[in-house]
């Protein structure tokens, strides 16, 4: 069920990161738990205000700091049919460079930044376009963070580490491009911690789920498929898991999205199996959750739900998510209540 005050966060909660920016979306937050409080993880893309004539859009330089690249609007070397990216001469670059912004809320509804917490912003060459879509995963006392890494180098999954959110342990880029959408599971399955990601095969293959295991949450290996594409339905273009899978007595049950040929962003389930979750038991014929409401199907990328966060709360799922990759939005299910669509 949506909630009656969504879109609950939108660009103008915020103030820019810095002047010359420009707030352009809010989109796909990681949630946690923490201090006795519903955290987000925001995702806030900017860019400098648009000039008549020309197109502009910020990037890491070589020394860490932001530049802004200016191209002729009347350029024959111009793509701009994605409005996400900027194709040219050759090159793809993103319109907006997002960053990760900390909010906390007692309601789980009103957020608002906490001073000292100011969350991440890109760090060096494998962030130079910017950091993106965070899922946080507790396990004990530590946080782990996996979040997309966009460069010139290609789209990578990095990983940091924290316990108050203030300082971040290095993982690195934990799995190289073209890959995104990874959340960890929150505990270990026998004696291994997985993960699940989405690696892209551009020839042959697609863009799929995989599972990965580790001793250790620094080496990945033995990666399955989990799950594919499925030709002629809502899901049939790219798939990608949202947050950690929640442990059911059914077994792991993994929301993640689907999108269809006409980018069509929607969400559905996955169930997966409890001892060997590389093995799926059941999977959503429908959508749970399709963009219908107008702040869902108008917006700087339309007809989108996204998500990567949610909190769990015995048969409760408080999710967030973002909408027409513009504002954030939330929406409540029920764990039995999914599973009674995975028949
Ligand atoms: C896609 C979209 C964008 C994102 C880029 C890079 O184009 O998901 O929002 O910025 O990939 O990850």
């Amino acid at each position: 069920m949506r909630h009656p005050e969504n879109p609950i966060l939108t660009p103008g909660d915020f103030l820019p990161s810095q002047q010359a920016m420009k707030i352009e979306c809010l989109l796909n937050p990681g949630v946690f738990r923490f201090d006795g409080k519903t955290w987000m993880l925001i995702r806030v893309a900017e860019r400098p205000e648009q000039r008549a004539g020309e197109i502009s859009f910020p990037l890491l330089d070589d020394d860490g700091r932001i530049a802004v690249m200016r191209v002729d609007a009347a350029s024959p070397d111009l793509d701009l049919t994605d409005p996400r990216v900027i194709s040219y001469r050759g090159d793809d670059y993103l319109t907006t460079m997002s960053h990760l912004r900390l909010a906390s809320s007692t309601d789980g509804v009103h957020f608002a930044e906490e001073a000292g917490y100011t969350g991440l912003f890109a760090s060096d060459r494998y962030e130079a376009y910017g950091i993106e879509d965070c899922r946080v995963t507790q396990i004990g006392d530590t946080y782990y963070l996996t979040y997309t890494a966009v460069s010139a180098n290609g789209v990578a999954v990095r990983m940091r580490a924290t316990a108050d959110w203030r300082t971040f342990d290095d993982y690195g880029v934990v799995l190289p491009p073209h890959n995104k959408d990874c959340t960890l599971f929150d505990s270990r399955i026998g004696d291994l911690y997985y993960m699940l990601h989405r690696p892209s095969s551009p020839e042959i293959g697609g863009n799929y789920i995989w599972i990965a295991q580790s001793p250790d949450l620094r080496h990945w290996g033995n990666h399955r498929c989990v799950a594919r594409t499925r030709p002629g339905m809502w899901d049939s273009a790219r798939i990608g898991a949202g947050c950690a899978p929640i442990r059911t007595d059914k077994g792991w049950l993994a929301i993640y999205h689907g999108a269809d040929e006409r980018n069509r962003y929607c969400l559905g389930a996955l169930l997966l199996d409890a001892d060997d979750p590389s093995k799926v038991l059941a999977r959503s014929d429908r959508p749970i959750m399709e963009p219908t409401a107008p702040y869902e199907c108008t917006g700087f990328f339309g007809n989108t739900v996204f998500t990567n966060g949610h909190v769990v709360d015995g048969d409760r799922i408080v999710l967030y998510y973002g909408a027409a990759d513009s504002v954030i939005c939330r929406a409540d299910f029920t764990v039995s209540g999914i599973l009674a669509t995975l028949g």
